[in-house]
């Protein structure tokens, strides 16, 4: 007789585990089991991007994730500071927070990753979508940064696969392939909230571009379906907020109900073909992130700055006519 599967017996009272979602779907399951420990979250807004950082917390263990930190970046000067990951870490300390994870949800194309400067001052391990090699071999061509550069994901301590599961404490949480802005896109689903990257913003905004290299409106289209799956109350984190019209403060929370309920453009009930073709309108008409060209090279290379030169300094390079 085959052995039961364990995931199924975790999770007894999960409200999608009859869902016909697909394998990772049981492992989601387990993550969003609502008798289990629900995470503790905060969020610290870079206005300068337009990005949302989050501390994610098991309350009883105190062992915690850090999810998209930001390090800033004056593009005029080339100079770098911290006190956007400053904040975090004065954060993890006032709570006595152990920290287990640096989480990225993608490489970010508006901003730079300051998971190493956080991993040097509190630890964790650094992980990312395996598809991140995808994305190496895409802008290592266009930066043609040669044989150095390593396109295989080693500059991260873990690549995740869809379905996979870690734990946060003992918080459960899984991992969606949620790929269309990007090759490499994940959501990561921690006790009863999802952490959703580029995919869904607020819904009066509507969605992440998909016309970066390698982004796709269709992929994007099918990995937000897949998140609308999972139960109305699920609490969902954003990215990045741009402050929809006539709205004059940010927001980067809201559930899963209120998105199939009233996305401007992935509410219940729009199709396929009419996403792809109002994405791909849009995206026609939105110009290239501030920070895209410093950001991805630093980001592809698990948030490192090109080795120094000669004269010990580090360059970025700007491909003319390339992007
Ligand atoms: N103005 C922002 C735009 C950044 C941007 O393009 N953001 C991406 C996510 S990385 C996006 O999906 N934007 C959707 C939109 O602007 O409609 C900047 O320059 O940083
Ligand atoms: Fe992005």
């Amino acid at each position: 007789m085959p052995s039961p599967d364990p995931l199924i017996i975790q999770t007894p009272a999960c409200p999608i585990r009859d869902r016909a979602l697909d394998q990772s779907g049981l492992v989601v399951a387990a993550a969003l089991d609502h008798t289990a420990a629900r995470p503790k979250v905060r969020a610290f807004f870079d206005e300068a991007t337009f990005t949302a950082s989050y501390v994610v917390q098991d309350p009883a263990t105190r062992r915690a994730a850090i999810i998209d930190s930001v390090l800033d970046y004056d593009a005029a000067s080339g100079r770098t500071s911290h006190s956007s990951a400053e904040a975090i870490v004065s954060f993890v300390e006032s709570e006595r927070l152990s920290v287990d994870w640096l989480l990225e949800t993608h490489v970010h194309a508006d901003h730079l990753s300051a998971a190493p400067w956080l991993q040097a001052r509190v630890g964790g391990t650094l992980a990312i979508g395996r598809a991140i090699t995808t994305v190496q071999e895409t802008f290592g061509k266009v930066f043609n940064v040669g044989t150095g550069f390593k396109r295989d994901g080693s500059q991260f301590d873990r690549l995740f696969d869809d379905g996979d599961s870690f734990a946060i404490g003992d918080l459960q949480a899984a991992v969606l392939h949620v790929p269309g802005h990007t090759p490499a896109d994940l959501a990561y689903v921690i006790g009863d909230a999802v952490f959703a990257g580029d995919t869904l913003f607020m819904p009066d905004y509507g969605t992440a571009r998909a016309d970066f290299p390698g982004g796709d409106a269709a992929m994007l289209y099918r990995s937000i379906r897949r998140l609308l799956e999972l139960p109305r109350q699920t609490r969902l984190f954003l990215c990045h907020d741009y402050k929809a019209p006539g709205r004059d403060t940010f927001a980067w929370e809201t559930t899963i109900g209120a998105q199939r309920d009233s996305n401007v453009h992935m509410h219940d009930g729009v199709t396929e073909a009419e996403f792809v073709a109002m994405r791909s309108a849009r995206d026609r008409t939105l110009g290239m992130p501030r920070l895209i060209l410093p950001s991805i090279q630093v980001n592809m290379r698990g948030g490192h700055f090109p080795e120094p030169e000669g004269n010990g300094v580090r360059y970025l390079k700007i491909p003319i006519d390339a992007l």
